[in-house]
């Protein structure tokens, strides 16, 4: 297929790129953490964004490489950034289902981590709840091998897949990412206000870190902040930002 092809040869060609989204401590508004997005610069097309490659990257396994260089990437990135004199931030990384069933991404995440010398507690990993209940004693497994190696690890979209809260419970994660489709309208309507105070008890119960992602009000931000919410991500700090514009902001924020 076109697309597939394509793909190998931008990971060839090396056009893929990342963009950085501050995510900011609800108390105090500074930036705590940011998310690496994958974008490609394609010579054709021009930018393209993941929502129309990831998928075609997950089916045809391109997904494990490109995954591979994403961590590496980001890894490599957070490693000079702070070299440069930058204070010390999280970095936070989107697994996609496959490259955790399949690939072997403990070792990944174990050399790349090793390679980059970063430290490994700054490194985050998003999973999605979809990709942790195929094989629960497997995913228990696994997350325990991830864990063993420092790294933090937290659900990414929080409330849209069909993860049951018993195994929540039982997972070895440290954060929850509100999906943005409940922070919506989460001024608005007394039910998406009802499940994100939901989540966010949750979380707290289960001392888990909470996030709330798509963020584009202040009223929102309120909210949440008051909610108890620890990190906020949106529009309303910040877009995906290029690597020299973060490290503006990054400075500008001192
Ligand atoms: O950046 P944007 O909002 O367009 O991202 C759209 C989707 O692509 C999101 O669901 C996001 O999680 C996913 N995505 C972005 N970067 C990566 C990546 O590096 N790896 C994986 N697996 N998914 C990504
Ligand atoms: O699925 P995931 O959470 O990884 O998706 C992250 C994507 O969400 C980013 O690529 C970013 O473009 C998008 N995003 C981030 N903040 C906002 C926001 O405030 N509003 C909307 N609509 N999208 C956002
Ligand atoms: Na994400
Ligand atoms: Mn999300």
């Amino acid at each position: 297929m076109r697309l597939e092809f394509d793909l190998w040869m931008a990971l060839d060609r090396d056009e893929f790129f990342l963009e950085y989204q501050p995510i900011v401590d609800a108390r105090s508004g500074r930036i705590a953490a940011v998310e690496a997005l994958v974008r490609w610069m394609s010579p054709e097309k021009g930018r393209v964004m993941p929502d129309a490659f990831i998928p075609m990257a997950e089916e045809t396994g391109i997904i494990i490489p490109l995954g591979g260089w994403v961590l590496n990437t980001a890894c490599l990135k957070l490693r000079q950034w702070q070299e440069a004199g930058c204070r010390p931030l999280r970095m936070s990384v989107n697994i996609s289902g496959r490259q955790f069933v399949r690939g072997d991404l403990c070792r990944t995440v174990e050399e790349v981590v090793e390679q980059s010398g970063v430290d490994p507690a700054l490194l985050e990993l998003e999973l999605t709840e979809t990709c942790l209940i195929k094989n629960v004693d497997e995913t228990i497994a696994k997350l325990c091998r991830l864990k063993g190696l420092n790294v933090s690890i937290g659900i990414d979209d929080f409330g849209t897949g069909y993860s049951s809260l018993q195994y929540l419970k039982n997972f070895p994660i440290d954060h929850l990412k509100i999906d943005r489709a409940f922070i919506k309208n989460v001024c608005e309507l007394p039910d998406e206000r009802a499940i994100v105070d939901a989540i966010i008890g949750i979380a707290k119960a289960m001392e888990l870190h909470v996030i709330a992602e798509g963020v584009e009000s202040r009223e929102q931000a309120e909210y949440l902040a008051q909610r108890g919410c620890d990190e906020l991500q949106g529009y309303y700090y910040h877009r995906p930002l290029s690597e020299e514009r973060l490290l503006e902001v990054l400075r500008e924020e001192r």
